[in-house]
């Protein structure tokens, strides 16, 4: 057994969160080990070099002697409940009154000195975090931004030491081991199946995400999706929906010939203004304008950035046109709910013509609610990876699917398959980490692929 000293704490997890969460405890002088499951964590000898005179322990937990621990952090890739921390986890730690096992949220909310705007859902996440980011910079407020997205939330209290305001995108998995946010402006985008294999089922998964609210002061959430409202107490909540809103709250209704975002009876902007396109993004553009009003930033700033924002890469972004075929990437389309968003703004105009390129780890999701709509406008479905054979099941007797070993198969098989006015469209409903490092690097194969065919083919724009 190893000993976990008298007054140390225990990080757990040698990622991304779990070296900020060293560097933040070094800030601190906060005496501290680190653990890592896997028996050579990537970046073991870097880590060593920044921190020398680190304990640092690889391998089963179970190793380890944690009756004296002053406190364990653990990083959202892991279930706090694993085998050598579940029963650490049910107990309170007399000295902060927080559960034994936390996470970095946790840490963050004890030092942060300015008020948190928070961001959740199972997608939408990013995409509303950067936009309110763009709104709190046009309004001139200084405000610091990531946390699932970007730069890990801890990070940013030493490289934004006077933000006015953090902007953070919260997973489940962080919200899972924050006892008490506490946020200025707490939003809940949607829910949809993602992370099963994780928190067992959705009353686990939702359970994690309505923590966002826990001393929240304002909530932003989907008024089509009751699921989001908040099972807390919070002071002032807000909705935003598809549908022509009531006084004071969000959606989207015809003025003058034209479809705006409204506040209540109040036109904000036509929808034909904004830079980004597909439904879903109207709601996203609806969240971050009650968010951004939540948190008193002034109306004109905020319909600049919605204006300007054009969307992230990676989500439904538009690679290239070959011979009239358009090639999409929405390889962040990593569940089932971002894939039927993905159809339905591209596609559903379609009527036969989109070519899917779908795969990966499933999480352990439903993908029928895939079967109807791939129904109507699909010409074919181009499955890889290692649920390919649950998606092929789901969709049996809608669509015709064809099985290959990886996404260049796929894209090969596309490329053939294709004609004119079509469009290829990676939206893979499930992680990518059975064949790639991460949803970005599947991204970049994609491109990567599509830009070599434009360049070799006549016709490539
Ligand atoms: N792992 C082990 N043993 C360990 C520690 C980690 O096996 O001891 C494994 C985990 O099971 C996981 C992987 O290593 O498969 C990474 O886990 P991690 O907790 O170390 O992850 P980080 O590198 O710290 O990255 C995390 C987020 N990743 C996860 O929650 C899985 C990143 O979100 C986030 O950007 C980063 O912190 C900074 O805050 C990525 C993500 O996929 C984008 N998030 C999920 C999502 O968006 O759906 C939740
Ligand atoms: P997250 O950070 O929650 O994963 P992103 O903004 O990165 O969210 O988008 C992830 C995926 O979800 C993309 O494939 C995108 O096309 C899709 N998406 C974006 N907004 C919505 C929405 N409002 N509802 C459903 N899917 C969405």
């Amino acid at each position: 057994m190893v000993q976990v000293a008298k007054g140390v704490t225990l990080v757990v997890g040698l990622g991304l969160s779990g070296r900020a969460i060293c560097r933040h405890l070094s800030r601190l002088d906060i005496p501290y080990m680190v653990a890592d499951t896997r028996t050579e964590p990537p970046g073991l000898d870097d880590f060593r070099t920044a921190h020398p005179g680190v304990e640092i322990h690889c391998g089963s937990l179970a190793a380890l002697d944690l009756r004296d621990v002053e406190e364990v952090v653990v990083s959202p890739g892991l279930d706090p409940r694993m085998p050598g921390l579940k029963e650490l986890a049910d107990q309170l730690n007399p000295r902060t009154g927080e559960p034994m096992v936390v996470g970095e949220m946790a840490l963050f909310v004890r030092a942060a000195k300015a008020p948190i705007a928070a961001i959740t859902g199972s997608n939408a996440k990013s995409t509303v975090t950067t936009l309110l980011g763009e709104m709190a910079a046009e309004a001139g407020v200084n405000a610091a931004v990531g946390g699932n997205l970007g730069t890990p939330a801890l990070d940013l209290l030493a490289s934004h030491p006077d933000a006015a305001l953090y902007i953070l995108e919260l997973s489940s998995f962080q919200l899972e081991t924050t006892p008490c946010l506490g946020a200025s402006c707490a939003a809940f985008l949607n829910l949809s199946e993602d992370h099963l294999d994780r928190h067992g089922d959705m009353h686990g998964y939702r359970t994690a995400k309505q923590r966002i609210f826990i001393g929240a002061q304002h909530a932003v959430v989907n008024g089509d999706d009751p699921l989001s409202w908040p099972d807390y107490p919070v002071d002032q909540v807000a909705y935003f929906s598809h549908d022509a809103p009531v006084e004071g709250q969000w959606g989207l209704a015809r003025d003058q010939g034209k479809l705006m975002l409204m506040q209540g009876d109040t036109p904000w902007l036509s929808i034909d203004e904004l830079s980004m396109t597909g439904q879903h993004n109207y709601l996203n553009a609806l969240a971050a304008l009650a968010m951004g009003q939540a948190l008193g930033f002034a109306a004109a700033p905020m319909c600049r950035a919605l204006r300007d924002f054009k969307g992230l890469a990676h989500r439904s972004e538009m690679i290239a046109r070959i011979n009239d075929v358009t090639w999409v990437n929405d390889t962040k389309g990593t569940n089932v709910g971002a894939t039927l968003a993905a159809i339905n703004g591209i596609g559903a105009t379609l009527e036969g013509r989109l070519i899917l390129l779908a795969g990966g780890v499933g999480k352990g999701a439903d993908f029928t609610p895939l079967a109807e709509p791939l129904k109507k406008c699909a010409r074919h479905v181009l499955l890889f990876g290692l649920d390919a054979p649950r998606l092929a099941e789901a969709l049996d007797g809608h669509v015709t699917t064809q099985q290959v070993d990886d996404l260049t198969q796929a894209m090969q098989a596309a490329f053939k398959i294709a004609q004119p006015g079509d469009c290829v469209l990676l939206s893979p409903a499930c992680a990518s980490l059975d064949q790639f490092a991460n949803y970005q690097e599947r991204g970049e194969v994609f491109r990567r692929w599509v830009h070599q065919q434009a360049e070799s083919t006549t016709g490539g724009a």
